[in-house]
């Protein structure tokens, strides 16, 4: 920071990115990166400020980052009446009926998958369940088949890899694009399909709906598949894991879960405070904008690194510590606009599934936690997180009797 070889970049910060964190809030409130010329912010007040400021900061960097692999335009990059409209869709694919739906699938998913693990009382939490569990959920929530999961998966790397890098190799991105190519081959013909005899699944809803007049193009509903796909698989069995971590981490709090699980929601929103799985929301300044005295200038790419303005000490008190009980982190609103943590960022584009994600994590783990009675790591396991962008535990090998 002040030491003009840190960078964001290296091995030593991905190792552990945490203990970074408050050296570039206090020394380096604007830290540029030059090797991908962009800025990187870290206070709360900061992260704050881009994610609300629409004038000034916007989506239009996600015409680089998002759109070639979506195949379409995304809900993010939308402004004005077109953003409310659509926008509202996809909310009411997430509500009521919907969500009981989503929710029963989440169930069957979890019961499914924890089964042969039951007798064995070892488990991988990340590889053996939550990766697969993740899959097949959003599978099922969109109505598509469950038999092809692997090749979804699959494709689906690719896509997640495109849009959290910071460092794309033209062979890569050439690898990304592909896997994007043909997964918008693989919708092409179910959107057709549901277009002409829809079903329950978030697919017919999001090819049938309309709000006040606007209704989605082909290009749309493509866009918002794959958006979906990508943004429902790759942060949910890092939350799923990170929970279990910190709570078997801190014995007493996992206690006081087990005995009263209306505290889960409390669990859950801590863990997004503490250890958010979307570490980075990139925006773009639309013209030079100060923060202390630092200057970003128009046109740059800005980065709100979510991690470190959730631990900042101006926003929360004693940051480093995991508590469910911390009086700022206002859990009756950590799920919408209101919240504190900036886990599903803020303003106009914030996360439309913060609802979904709320009722999968805590359907999951209520249903989980029963089954691993005195869960605990596994003997010999070194714990280890990877990612820049989104980032969790590789691997979270557990014991239970
Ligand atoms: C392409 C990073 C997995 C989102 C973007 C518009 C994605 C958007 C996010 C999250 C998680 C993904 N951004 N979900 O940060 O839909």
């Amino acid at each position: 920071m002040a030491d003009p070889r840190f960078s964001i970049l290296s091995a030593d910060f991905a190792a552990d990115p945490y203990r970074y964190f408050a050296g570039l809030r206090e020394r380096s409130r604007v830290h540029h990166e030059p090797a991908i010329d962009s800025y990187f912010l870290s206070r709360h007040q900061d992260v704050k400020r881009v994610l609300t400021d629409h004038e000034a900061f916007t989506t239009r960097t996600l015409q680089v980052r998002a759109e070639p692999v979506m195949r379409g335009p995304v809900l993010a990059q939308m402004t004005g009446a077109e953003h409310t409209a659509k926008r509202g869709i996809v909310v009411r694919g997430f509500t009521g009926q919907a969500l009981e739906g989503q929710v029963r699938a989440v169930r069957d998913n979890t019961a499914e998958l924890v089964a042969p693990f039951l007798p064995r009382g070892r488990l991988d939490l990340v590889n053996d369940f939550g990766k697969p569990f993740a899959v097949q959920v959003t599978l099922d929530v969109l109505g598509l088949d469950k038999r092809d999961q692997r090749q979804v998966s699959a494709w689906l790397g690719g896509v997640g890899e495109f849009i959290t890098s910071l460092d794309l190799t033209p062979e890569r991105r050439r690898h990304c694009l592909d896997c994007a190519e043909r997964l918008e081959a693989y919708l092409v013909p179910v959107i057709e399909r549901r277009r002409r005899r829809p079903g329950a699944d978030l697919i017919s809803k999001l090819c049938t709906a309309e709000f006040d007049g606007i209704a989605m193009s082909d290009r749309d509903v493509t866009a918002l598949i794959i958006n979906v796909l990508v943004a429902a698989v790759e942060p949910a069995d890092k939350t799923l894991a990170l929970l279990f971590k910190h709570l078997i981490d801190h014995p007493g709090q996992l206690a006081q879960v087990r005995a009263d699980p209306t505290l889960l929601p409390a669990a859950i929103a801590e863990t997004l405070r503490f250890t958010p799985p979307v570490q980075l929301i990139p925006r773009q300044a639309e013209q030079d904008a100060e923060f202390g005295g630092a200057v970003v200038p128009a046109g740059a790419t800005v980065f709100c690194m979510i991690g470190a303005a959730n631990r900042d000490p101006a926003a929360f008190t004693t940051p480093d510590a995991f508590d469910i009980h911390r009086a700022d982190l206002g859990t009756a609103r950590s799920f919408t606009a209101a919240a504190q943590h900036l886990a599903f960022g803020a303003g106009l584009h914030q996360c439309v599934g913060a609802a979904f994600a709320r009722a999968e994590t805590e359907t999951v783990a209520a249903l989980l936690l029963p089954l691993l009675d005195q869960v605990r790591h596994s003997p010999g396991a070194r714990y280890r997180e990877a990612g820049l962008y989104t980032r969790g535990p590789v691997a979270l090998p557990l014991d239970f009797t």
